[in-house]
């Protein structure tokens, strides 16, 4: 339609810019105010009201559009080759694959040499919208893939956003490479901005739970310190490591100091054996007991760690309980045990535990005078052994080794790496008149093995038709649809329970990937995109099971998944609250002889996550999710899966919102 055609009525493209120009005289008196050519034109405008109304984005003045556009007059050339082009280098010798990071100026050197210089490959920048998810997405990606990411945070307010992330890392000893940047140099670091984001100390913040930490002053320092973060973290027991980045540093040319610059080789160092002689006192002790059990968390590092856990036991014909720290023991296996194996044990060998004093003690909060109880779970003359790497690694102020328990046999080593000397020296030590006793005890686990499988089972069934759905129909439904893939649970948050651990059969390693470690609730959605970028990679379908609470935290990271199109199917356990802690307010109020004040909620004020009820799904559509719900109806649940594999199989991130009961 042309102009001349129009009727007074349909021509807004007119109206709408005189709208539009008397609007920019409006905003413009705000800030020249006293200006009687700009008061002027706002008098004559025949659209007083519409005027009135500043329009939300004004053009830009001459002299902002040209500080946003022109080429900046004062920063002159770089002499020579960058100094962050050295760092990309020996950040490539190591062969990263990811770099999962926030951007930020005070790494703006090397972010800029890692995607020109270095071609954004090894490693490859994620985008992400929060600093924890950076570091839960590198923690959920070492374990599948075995290795390492990096992660480059603004030194100080960044920094302070990763750091439970780092504490979840140091909890579950698995290595970050934490690179803060930060404007070290007071005489020369920019004021206002940059000035409130620098530190003298950046490290000071995460340093109780981090392995080593460092401040490089030359780029050959540099080199000496990555590649020996890198190895410090690698290191058994694994952990994160942070090292504080100059920006001047980053910033300045390489100069000729006189010596030239080089990488060094990064060569792994082998992890801690048990001594030999507590090796061989553990087997005699193993070896002769009438019921040994074998405890264990965070053994598995690698596959081989399982078929070393299923030999010690196999040898012994010793009850295994797994912890699930990692997958350490088929739970398909007859020797698979629940926890109160240990209550009849004469020897109990605990590997890699965090809590040992746990395994052989129960507590009860809320005892007869409001305090807690201790009771021992085991015999007074129960032998115990330990193997730990994390023995070797203790810091003071974070209270993560638990309460102090008396052990018999303890070696600081790695588990892993002493479990072939141990089971050798098991076999040699078997005397010939205990194989028939032995191979008995097998026989009786066999039974005992059924027998709770059948209990389980039953268990599962009870309110299978409930809604909201019942945590078991959600993980059996779960798994019906996944079970034909090469399937890989990277998170289960909030409670279901421990279905899947007691439903689901499980033989390999990446059937399971352990928790959080530190239990920082938020772990649960960064890390189960980190394991499944990992898991994309080796061509593996990853699921999660993805609570209500533990999404909100952070749940930018669903949109860093479909930005850079990482399969996963997270079926939420939507339970709308916070159960864990509806469960310890109850319990106070319980003890005390009071009634839970529920406001007007499922749980006590302060637990609940409803009224309004978030709408996870549309939640996760808004970035670029396939989503779906919320589903109440457990019939409906098995179709709407089906679909979401289906997504999930052409490349996209899924997310189902149930509602389910509370565990
Ligand atoms: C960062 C952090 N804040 C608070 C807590 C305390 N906390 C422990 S469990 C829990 C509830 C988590 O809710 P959700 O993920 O929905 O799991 P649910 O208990 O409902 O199954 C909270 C808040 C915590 N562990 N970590
Ligand atoms: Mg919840």
């Amino acid at each position: 339609m042309t102009r001349k055609h129009r009727t007074r009525k349909d021509a807004p493209a007119e109206v709408s810019r005189r709208k539009f120009l008397a609007g920019v005289a409006v905003a413009g008196a705000a800030t020249t105010a006293g200006s009687p050519a700009v008061t002027a034109a706002t008098t004559e405008s025949p659209y007083d009201a519409a005027a009135a109304r500043a329009p939300s984005a004004l053009p830009p003045s001459m002299r902002v559009a040209a500080a946003e556009t022109a080429t900046p007059k004062d920063l002159g050339r770089i002499q020579g080759v960058a100094g962050s082009d050295f760092m990309v280098d020996v950040i490539k010798s190591l062969d990263i694959k990811y770099l999962p990071s926030n951007p930020a100026s005070s790494f703006r050197g090397i972010h800029e040499s890692l995607v020109n210089y270095g071609g954004n490959k090894m490693p490859e920048f994620l985008t992400c919208t929060h600093e924890e998810s950076a570091v839960g997405m590198a923690h959920g990606y070492f374990k599948v893939a075995g290795k390492p990411l990096m992660t480059l945070c603004h030194g100080t307010v960044g920094l302070q956003h990763a750091s439970m992330a780092i504490y979840n890392a140091w909890c579950d000893r698995v290595p970050v490479i934490v690179v803060g940047g930060n404007d070290l140099d007071a005489a020369h670091r920019p004021p206002g901005v940059p000035t409130f984001h620098s530190a003298q100390d950046i490290n000071a913040l995460v340093r109780d739970y981090t392995k080593w930490d460092d401040t490089p002053v030359s780029l050959q320092h540099f080199a000496q310190s990555f590649v020996r973060a890198y190895k410090i973290s690698m290191t058994p027991p694994y952990g994160p490591v942070a090292i504080s980045l100059d920006a001047g540093l980053q910033q300045e040319p390489i100069k000729g100091n006189g010596e030239k610059l080089y990488i060094p080789r990064y060569v792994p160092t082998a992890p801690p054996q048990g001594d030999a002689g507590a090796v061989k006192e553990a087997a005699r002790l193993l070896a002769n007991a009438q019921n040994p059990v074998i405890v264990v968390d965070r053994v598995a590092r690698t596959e081989n760690g399982m078929r070393l856990v299923v030999q010690l036991a196999e040898a012994l014909q010793a009850a295994v309980v797994d912890q699930g720290g990692r997958m350490n023991f088929p739970n398909t296996h007859y020797l698979r045990r629940p926890p109160t194996a240990v209550n009849n044990a004469d020897v109990i060998i605990g590997m890699e535990l965090s809590d040992y004093w746990g395994v052989v003690n129960s507590y009860i909060d809320n005892g007869e005078h409001g305090i807690g109880v201790n009771t021992s779970k085991i015999k007074p003359d129960t032998k115990l052994i330990s193997i730990s790497s994390v023995d070797l690694n203790t810091k003071s102020n974070y209270q993560d080794f638990q309460r102090f328990q008396v052990i018999d046999v303890q070696m600081a080593a790695d588990a892993e790496a002493t479990l072939p000397a141990l089971i050798e020296a098991v076999k040699a030590a078997i005397p010939n008149d205990r194989k028939a006793a032995i191979e008995k005890r097998g026989e009786a686990a066999k039974k005992a093995f059924a027998e709770g499988k059948e209990r389980t089972r039953q268990t599962a069934a009870l309110a299978w038709d409930a809604s909201p759905i019942s945590t078991a129909r959600l993980v059996m439904e779960t798994f019906a649809q996944i079970k034909d893939l090469d399937w890989s649970l990277v998170s289960s948050s909030g409670n279901v329970s421990g279905w899947p651990s007691r439903l689901w059969p499980m033989e390999k390693h990446y059937r399971w990937l352990g928790l959080s470690g530190g239990y920082g609730v938020g772990y649960g959605a960064p890390a189960s995109v980190g394991a499944a970028l990992a898991n994309r990679d080796l061509g593996r379908f990853s699921v999660s099971i993805q609570s209500d609470g533990d999404l909100m935290y952070a749940p930018g990271v669903l949109w860093t998944a479909a930005r850079h199109k990482i399969p996963l199917l997270a079926v939420m356990h939507n339970n709308r609250g916070y159960h864990q802690e509806v469960m310890h307010v109850q319990r106070v109020s319980n003890f005390r002889n009071r009634v839970a004040n529920l406001g007007k909620d499922l749980g006590p004020v302060g637990t609940s996550i409803e009224n309004p009820d978030i709408e996870y799904h549309k939640l996760a559509e808004s970035m670029g999710w396939w989503a779906k719900g919320p589903i109440k109806d457990p019939a409906e649940l098995g179709p709407a899966l089906k679909l979401a594999v289906a997504a999930v199989q052409s490349g996209q991130p899924a997310l189902l919102n149930v509602w389910t009961q509370p565990r």
